[in-house]
């Protein structure tokens, strides 16, 4: 067992592990601070979006940890820290949810909507850990390889992104009278569609999936989404930060 803080030379994922501790620590002080600095009607949005990054900076600091303490240099890493990055994942994508209703509260979003979003979510998240864990165990469960629970789970994300292009939350945003409103959710829902991508292509590099290359179950799959994270939780707060610092 190696010391918590004992990052090997050339580790790459354990870099990035912690360089995103670090990055989700410093968003939270970041959102936090400025919620004071913005009118009431943006508080609740802004909390949430400090609260997103203060639950993955504790799981980051948990996962760090594993990654420095089973990360030999040469074991090719055969463990990932799938229950941290599941459970950071099952909290913080909800209240990315949450975003997306309290943006258009005002345009008159339903709480049917906010649960829709969170129901897909728990289905792309719970299919994807199943995947995960299967892939770690080197078999099927119920029936089902890796590679097909990643198409169930990628059902989840489809019914979010019909939600948000085509759906309730889509036709809210375009009768909204506030044009920065509109601008902000269009920068959130080319978070969901493009840099939630990121996640699927980090996924199908694991073994048995269509892009492993290499026997190195957690490696090259953490640092996808080691950086989806990074790119996704920072900015989608960062719209809202902007949002409301526009102010009204
Ligand atoms: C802050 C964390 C976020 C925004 C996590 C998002 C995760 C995903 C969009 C994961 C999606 C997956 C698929 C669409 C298929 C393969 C399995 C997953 C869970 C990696």
């Amino acid at each position: 067992m190696l010391a918590a803080s004992a990052l090997q030379q050339g580790d790459l994922v354990g870099f990035t592990f912690f360089i995103g501790t670090m990055a989700m620590g410093a968003a939270s002080v970041f959102f936090f601070i400025e919620r004071s600095a913005v009118s009431d009607k943006w508080k609740l949005s802004l909390l949430v979006s400090g609260l997103i990054t203060a639950i993955a900076a504790a799981h980051y600091w948990y996962m760090r940890e594993f990654w420095v303490t089973t990360f030999t240099g040469t074991n090719a890493s055969t463990a990932s820290p799938t229950e941290f990055r599941y459970i950071d994942w099952l909290l913080t994508v909800p209240l990315m949810c949450t975003e997306f209703y309290l943006l258009l509260k005002a345009a008159g979003a339903s709480i049917n909507m906010l649960w829709r979003l969170i129901g897909y979510a728990i289905l792309m998240l719970v299919a994807g850990y199943i995947g995960e864990v299967s892939a770690e165990i080197g078999r099927p469960i119920r029936g089902f390889e890796n590679f097909g629970w990643g198409v169930i789970s990628t059902i989840g994300w489809a019914g979010i992104v019909y939600e948000i292009f085509f759906g309730e939350a889509k036709q809210l945003a375009d009768g909204s009278s506030d044009a920065n409103v509109r601008r902000a959710f269009n920068l959130l829902r080319g978070f969901v569609l493009i840099g939630w991508a990121i996640y699927p292509i980090g996924y199908m590099t694991l073994p048995g999936n269509v892009l492993s290359g290499s026997t190195e179950l957690a490696a090259n799959m953490n640092v996808v989404y080691n950086i989806g994270d990074a790119i996704n939780k920072i900015g989608f707060g960062l719209v809202i930060w902007n949002l409301a610092k526009r102010g009204k």
